[in-house]
């Protein structure tokens, strides 16, 4: 699973990649500072459960402050998007093509209004951000339009001649945005489209049904970035108003990456994610810091209650791919080999099965399952029933 933050030029991508991942991504207040995607890990947070067992965690990957455990999540940050894109404007051919592999998108908006849709510096309360909301939804679906549009002529008539499925056509088609047939029949079933020959198919059908299929593979949450400016608040009330159907998260990137590398130094108290920070007195902090963290503190946490950024994060993987958290564990031995507790958390996509996740930790598990038991029960499950998030599961082979 991939998480993909998309948005205008200057609109903040790579600080939130920074302030997710501490990956050191170039960052400026000119459009197009990034031009090749970066890749690196970011961590959403869950309640660990180690707490329910009564015992501290020691994870393999990620880490874990207080019982609350930061998965690792693989995040790529994507050069700016500009109106026109789908038409090769801004390179925006090659920086779609990006966007390719992520599966869920992580809209960056500069919500304080200072940049356009160009990433053009504006000044604060400049730009209308509610223009921004739109403009890439409708690239995204243009692209994926271009890609189904290719070649539909001579597809649909041979189609015809040959009474082939015209579902399993549009699948293989798509299938680089990792549409699948299943979901094209569904799809064309609710849009009425089954039975439509396909030469009588008119363009509002295929851009009907190519917005459909990136909503499917590409969803959009926004992420309403700097919030720190003064007079943010009123841009995010209208967004809200204006988009009532969107998730919109508030956030600061710049200053969630400035508790994070505060943290890191030594000069604070900071678990990502929650409401306040405590300052280490005796460290030597200089006037400076103290007085930015201070900003940070007054007009973003008091404000708004966290900075957002492990927010955004977490709506991306639980409210939005429905993924769960899933724990490895054996009734009476929490530990591995190294007697680390509770080594490993998976991040599983919904519908996931005591076999499927069997498969997960190893082919050879998965071939030999005989039985599987929620841990926090000691209750057997059966094989086929979906895992929820947090289960605690045991897998017996044969
Ligand atoms: N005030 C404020 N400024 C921010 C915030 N996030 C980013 N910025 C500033 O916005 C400018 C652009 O940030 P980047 O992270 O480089 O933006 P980007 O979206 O990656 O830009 P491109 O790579 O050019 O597409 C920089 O000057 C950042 O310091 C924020 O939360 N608050
Ligand atoms: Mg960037």
């Amino acid at each position: 699973m991939i998480i993909g933050l998309v948005g205008a030029p200057s609109s903040g991508k790579s600080t939130f990649f920074n302030a997710s991942t501490l990956a050191g991504a170039e960052t400026a207040n000119y459009p197009f500072t990034t031009i090749k995607a970066n890749h690196a890990v970011g961590f959403v947070k869950v309640d660990c459960v180690d707490k329910f067992f009564g015992k501290q965690c020691n994870p393999r990957f990620g880490y874990c402050i207080n019982h609350k455990r930061f998965v690792p999540v693989d995040m790529m940050d994507i050069a700016g998007l500009v109106p026109g894109a789908h038409e090769g404007l801004g390179m925006g051919n090659q920086f779609l093509e990006d966007i390719r592999q992520a599966n869920v998108c992580i809209h960056v908006v500069d919500a304080s209004g200072s940049t356009n849709e160009k990433g053009e510096f504006v000044g604060p309360l400049k730009h209308d951000p509610v223009n921004n909301i739109k403009f890439l939804e409708e690239e995204l679906d243009y692209w994926y339009f271009g890609v189904l549009q290719r070649g539909w002529e001579r597809t649909a008539r041979v189609l015809v001649q040959e009474k082939g499925e015209l579902y399993k056509s549009i699948a293989k088609q798509m299938s680089a945005f990792g549409v699948d047939e299943d979901m094209v029949k569904v799809l064309l079933e609710k849009m009425k489209l089954m039975d439509k020959k396909a030469t009588d198919w008119t363009e509002a059908d295929l851009l009907a049904v190519s917005k459909q299929l990136r909503m499917k593979t590409k969803p959009v949450l926004i992420a309403a970035n700097k919030i720190d400016v003064p007079g943010t608040e009123d841009n995010i009330k209208r967004l809200k108003e204006a988009f009532p159907e969107y998730v919109i998260v508030p956030c600061s990137s710049e200053s969630e990456f400035a508790l994070r590398q505060a943290s890191k130094h030594g000069l604070i108290d900071y678990i990502p994610g929650e409401s306040d920070f405590t300052i280490k007195e005796g460290i030597g902090i200089t006037d400076v810091q103290r007085k930015a963290l201070e900003f940070i503190r007054e007009n973003v946490l008091k404000r708004f209650g966290t900075t957002g950024v492990q927010q955004v994060l977490n709506a991306a993987v639980f409210d939005f791919l429905h993924y769960v958290a899933i724990f490895p564990g054996g009734v009476g031995k929490l530990t591995d080999k190294e007697g680390r507790v509770l080594p490993d958390c998976f991040l599983m996509p919904p519908g996931t099965t005591a076999l499927d996740f069997a498969f997960k930790l190893h082919t050879d598990i998965g071939n030999h399952f005989a039985k599987a038991i929620n841990v926090k029960t000691k209750m057997p499950i059966a094989k086929d029933v979906p895992l929820h998030n947090l289960d605690v599961i045991e897998i017996l082979v044969h």
